[in-house]
């Protein structure tokens, strides 16, 4: 197949997971169009069977806010047309719904048919999407969709719940690509940069949203280093870092919490780490946690959102109520004092993140894909 996939280029989840998908599918042998404003993080180095059209973004002074969605919509027209697609994916509904809707109108008007399926990936339905601001759109494109999917049953729930629609939401939840572990000697030498051998290491990596409770991440390691030597790697960047380096300062902890800022691939430094943090005010699914436990990390996390259908509780890490720091400190605690409970749950955490191996869920969206094809047919 040829198929399109839009999607936000940056290190979020959802840009993440359309850039490993479209480099599976192209794997297996299917021509994938990445289409965006810039070249996808996860994207690397030039590669058989994908190709990546960037969408010029204007800087006429006449606009005061860029119209990126009629850009996007041009776009969409210019590659399905002359790259002869047969199928968009869109990533993340805003705007990117609504120009494949444009895009699709616009070629249905030359004679060309493009069915366009949309993944739902969390904020754009659980906290932007269902600002009255979005709602009527987000509602129609739904609607106008030739198949929609949601990342976990909870994204689903909350979307049913949210828009007036009725239309059939397909569950496929996020996926990783299990690999070999690593050569322990030189995760060794990487760990030994951040922590002592005596020290145990957690780990936090997101964009540093409000969303993502940060302070709770800070609050809660707080509790941990006073009854175990530790140490705490943050990953990422964003609002919210600024307040938590102030934090750290206030808490003493500065020697003890190392901000690693943006890294592109994450897995080494999930890897050297022996529990990862993940107190989310909201989550659809949780990929940071999913991909912590692909490398044999146990997570401690809130049970919000789709994040008990990830981390299963006393199994690959706890669940606790957003806010309660103390449970998610004393949970920590549990499973860092002893090493022989540490390499439990470090072995579940690691074959509870094979349910997700990309291998499964891979065949859901050619599934789906090929039924959107031979309805449109
Ligand atoms: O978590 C973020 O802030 C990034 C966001 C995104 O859309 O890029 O992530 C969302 O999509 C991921 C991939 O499907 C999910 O694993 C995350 O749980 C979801 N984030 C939220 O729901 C807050």
């Amino acid at each position: 197949m040829k198929i399109g996939i839009v999607l936000y280029p940056t290190f979020g989840g959802s840009g993440v997971v359309a850039t490993e998908l479209g480099k599976a599918l192209a794997k297996k042998g299917h021509e994938i169009h990445f289409i965006t404003y810039s070249q996808p993080v996860r994207l690397g180095s030039f590669r058989e069977n994908i190709y990546y059209h960037e969408v010029a973004v204007s800087d006429y002074p006449l606009f005061e806010y860029q119209p990126y969605e009629t850009e996007l919509a041009s776009k969409m027209v210019d590659v399905v047309k002359y790259e002869k697609l047969d199928i968009l994916h869109v990533h993340y509904a805003i705007p990117h719904a609504s120009a494949a809707f444009m895009a699709k109108q616009i070629l249905a008007s030359q004679g060309i048919d493009i069915p366009f399926v949309t993944t739902l990936h969390g904020t754009d339905i659980t906290l932007v999407g269902k600002d009255p601001s979005f709602e009527p759109v987000i509602t129609f494109c739904l609607n106008q969709s030739d198949a929609v999917t949601a990342v976990s049953e909870s994204l689903k729930k909350d979307t049913l719940e949210h828009f007036d629609t009725n239309r059939e939401i397909h569950v496929i939840p996020n996926f990783i690509g299990i690999e070999e572990e690593d050569d322990a000697e030189h995760l060794l030498k990487i760990r030994r940069r951040y922590a002592a051998d005596h020290e145990r290491l957690l780990c936090h990596v997101s964009n540093f949203r409000k969303v993502k409770r940060v302070e709770d991440v800070l609050l809660t390691f707080a509790l941990v280093q006073k009854e175990i030597p530790s140490k705490l790697l943050m990953v990422g960047d964003g609002p919210e870092r600024v307040y938590l380096e102030k934090m750290c300062r206030e808490h003493n902890l500065c020697d003890k919490v190392i901000f690693v800022g943006k890294v592109r691939d994450t897995k080494h430094v999930l890897a050297i780490s022996d529990l990862f943090l993940l107190p989310s005010e909201t989550e659809s699914f949780g990929l940071a946690a999913l991909e912590a436990m692909a490398v044999s990390v146990p997570v401690i996390s809130s049970n919000t959102g789709g994040i008990p259908e990830v981390n299963t509780h006393g199994v690959s890490g706890y669940l606790s109520n957003v806010g309660d720091v103390q449970d998610m400190g004393a949970n920590a605690i549990h499973i860092l004092s002893d090493d022989q409970r540490l390499k439990d749950f470090k072995q579940a955490a690691r074959k509870r993140a094979e349910d997700f191996r990309l291998e499964n869920i891979l065949p859901q969206y050619e599934t789906l894909y090929r039924e959107v094809l031979s309805l449109n047919k």
